[in-house]
């Protein structure tokens, strides 16, 4: 039975809904939106559109009922225990995520995880076909959903579909690994137009396609052939942005150079603050940073309280095991640094385990004099984004790592190799020293490109992309 009826132009899916319950103290329950970057850029496309968004609400068990939420519908998909443990934690960030992130840890492969991606991806497919009015475009989001798009067009061959996918493709060596690797490109190949981070990104599905399922390729495009006649699927780079207009806005207000100025003087008003700001994952690279500053610390070449460094590294995916591993590892490596160059009331690293409002991250950014963002591989990295956003002043250096999608954007950085330790404390010594109007040339020409290239232009060009495709959009 359907539980709505009303249908949408445009239908979003999304392993997760923009919105978190909240309980009240008198158990009322209500949503907030969650402010992401994705649904600012989805309220600039939705705006005089009727939107849905297909999504799971964060909870395991039943789903709520469809609801409205500030101008959108949502369509909540529900998951269970067991979905949640096998095609959330087990398939998506143990089997996808550390084979589109180079193996950086191994992949875990277990058949009834794939089961569950597979019950789950045509779920959610279902309720996108349910709200999908007749030639709607539906936009579906990243790795969890990869199986979506064949579902959606089997189901209804009159919408246009599009995918985009916030973490890297992997090279088709990596990607040859997944005993599912063939569900997964047939599954891509359900879209007519598939967005990509980086150039290489997109090249390395089609190369999966010409090598794993021998389709002609052509360019950015792949032929396939089916009974109902032949297609021609595009595959690009539109890489993902922030939004620019609104963090900047928060960064300028009165309220947040004061609580900068405030975050600087709790910290003894050092010289240089060199901020890390990460999801606490694996692939960013916290350890290889920590490891380089720990040699900076040792040779003398930084010292509390005149340089201080704060590392912020939220709470993430923690029933998994190679995050508990990792949090332990960095955590324990923290504590040793501390013990031995800490000083009292000036601690060698500063590790905040907690997530923050926007508010306090644009202040911290205000405050930092080094942002250090070194990701063994990173799909973009809005943090890197975000800072420059927020440094209307011009201040500020950013160290960025060349196996982020970012790099390829923010040619003005401060470019490391994560793995080349040396190299990296070489490149942090120099965002320390470089003198401060040589920073505020390269920071001004990458405030320009994001300036530019904002979440709302992206959100555009993907659009324009999705209606064109197989040929190319113009935006
Ligand atoms: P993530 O891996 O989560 O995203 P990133 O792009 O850096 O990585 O985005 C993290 C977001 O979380 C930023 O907006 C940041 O401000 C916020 N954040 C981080 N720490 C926080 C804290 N302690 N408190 C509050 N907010 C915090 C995935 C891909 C990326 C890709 C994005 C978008 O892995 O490569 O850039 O999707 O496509």
């Amino acid at each position: 039975m359907p539980r709505t009826k009303q249908k949408f132009d445009l239908v979003i899916a999304a392993n997760r809904l923009p919105v978190d319950r909240v309980v009240d103290a008198d158990g009322e329950v209500s949503w907030r939106t969650s402010p992401g970057g994705l649904v600012t850029a989805m309220e600039s496309v939705m705006r005089g559109r009727e939107g849905a968004w297909v999504g799971w609400a964060g909870e395991a068990g039943e789903a709520p009922e469809p609801f409205e939420q500030d101008d959108m519908f949502l369509n909540p998909v529900a998951l269970s225990e067991d979905e949640v443990a096998h095609y959330y934690e087990g398939f998506s960030n143990d089997t996808l995520w550390p084979i589109y992130h180079d193996v950086i840890v191994s992949a875990t492969f277990h058949r009834y995880w794939f089961a569950a991606y597979e019950v789950v991806n045509r779920r959610f497919a279902e309720a996108v076909c349910e709200v999908a009015a007749k030639g709607a475009t539906v936009w579906v989001h990243d790795y969890q959903l990869q199986l979506v798009p064949a579902m959606v067009r089997e189901m209804r061959p009159d919408v246009r579909i599009g995918w985009f996918n916030h973490i890297p493709f992997p090279p088709v060596e990596l990607f040859a690994q997944l005993p599912w690797r063939r569900a997964i490109l047939e599954g891509l190949l359900g879209a007519d137009f598939l967005g990509f981070q980086r150039v290489a990104d997109a090249q390395n599905f089609i190369r999966a396609c010409r090598q794993l399922l021998s389709l002609p390729t052509k360019g950015d495009t792949v032929s396939e052939s089916r009974s109902e006649g032949a297609r021609r699927i595009r595959a690009s780079a539109v890489p993902i942005s922030i939004d620019f207009k609104g963090l900047e806005e928060l960064a300028k207000q009165p309220g947040t150079h004061a609580r900068a100025k405030e975050i600087r003087a709790s910290l003894g008003d050092p010289e240089t603050l060199i901020l890390g700001v990460d999801r606490l994952d694996y692939t960013k690279g916290i350890g290889h940073r920590i490891k380089a500053y720990g040699e900076l610390l040792e040779e003398g070449r930084v010292a509390p309280p005149k340089q201080m460094f704060v590392q912020v590294a939220t709470p993430s995916r923690e029933r998994v095991d190679a995050y508990r591993d990792l949090r332990a590892e960095i955590e324990g490596e923290v504590g040793r640094l501390n013990g031995e160059f800490s000083t009292i009331g000036a601690p060698a690293v500063q590790y905040l385990h907690h997530s923050y409002p926007r508010n306090e991250m644009a202040a911290l950014y205000l405050a930092a004099d080094v942002l250090l963002v070194t990701p063994l591989r990173d799909g973009m990295n809005l943090v890197a984004k975000e800072y420059v956003t927020c440094r209307h002043d011009n201040g500020g250096a950013l160290v960025l790592s060349e196996f982020t999608g970012a790099y390829h954007e923010l040619h003005q950085a401060f470019v490391c190799n994560p793995h080349d330790i040396e190299g990296l404390k070489q490149t942090i010594m120099r965002a320390i020293e470089t003198p401060p109007k040589e920073k505020a040339r390269l920071m001004r020409a990458m405030r320009r490109r994001v300036a530019d290239h904002d979440v709302q232009h992206w959100a555009a060009r993907f659009l324009e992309n999705l209606a064109k495709a197989p040929e190319r959009g113009g935006v």
